[in-house]
């Protein structure tokens, strides 16, 4: 079973929560990337980030050299995104109601994958606080840092393992995070997705 561990006012880590997903969540992820691959966007500066992204949802995260934006169709296919599978809302909204937030029903999820040695630099995130952010990690363990309202300040770090379940809202919903580089490693379960990487599922409400 799950254990729920606080990191902070309206934080928590659900460890294990996810597990009991694994199965559809590594089918649906496997379909999805065949109809929007995973690929490494620019970010508005004109650099690839290392951290390969697809999405599913009404809305996908984007970058490009015109910035940031939510978008309803893959600019790659122009085509609208994959649908998001029943079951990743439904992980989605038990998660936020076991962090006992408000109903949670997210529109748009962000697929990140990590390979060995990739990291995600300290950054906050744009988008609507009134609305939790859950994220879900998958394969390679990582080492997620949590920081505080201002860049400068002291971060923290948590490791996060195969089906453990974050759930971020209100007052620290703005707060700086990151993801150290990504060590070599075996995953928890073999699956051809998972083979030295780590896959991070983003759930949040776009508009
Ligand atoms: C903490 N992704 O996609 S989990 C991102 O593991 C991102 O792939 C990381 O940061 C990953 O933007 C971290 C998601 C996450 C998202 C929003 C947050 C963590 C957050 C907002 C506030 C605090
Ligand atoms: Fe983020």
């Amino acid at each position: 079973h799950w254990e729920r561990i606080a990191i902070g006012r309206q934080a928590c880590v659900l460890r294990g929560f996810a597990l009991r997903w694994e199965d559809d969540l590594l089918r649906q992820v496997q379909a999805i990337v065949q109809q929007a691959p995973f690929r490494h966007l620019r970010t508005p500066g004109g650099r690839p980030m290392q951290v390969a992204m697809s999405n599913c949802g009404a809305f996908g995260w984007y970058s490009d050299q015109h910035g940031y934006r939510y978008s309803a169709t893959d600019p790659l296919s122009g085509q609208p995104w994959p649908a998001m599978p029943p079951a990743f809302a439904a992980l989605a909204a038990q998660a936020a109601q076991a962090a006992e937030l408000p109903p949670f029903a997210p529109n748009a999820c962000l697929i990140n994958r990590y390979s060995v040695g990739t990291r995600l630099t300290l950054h906050q995130d744009e988008g609507d606080a009134r609305h939790p952010i859950v994220s879900v990690s998958l394969g390679l363990p990582a080492i997620f840092l949590w920081g505080g309202d201002a860049r400068a300040d002291a971060t923290q770090k948590l490791p996060l393992q195969h089906g453990d379940v974050v759930v971020w809202g209100g007052v620290d919903r703005m707060r700086y995070h990151g993801v150290m580089p990504v060590k070599d490693g075996v995953s928890a379960v073999a699956h051809p997705l998972l083979d030295g990487q780590r896959i991070n599922l983003t759930f949040r409400r776009a508009s």
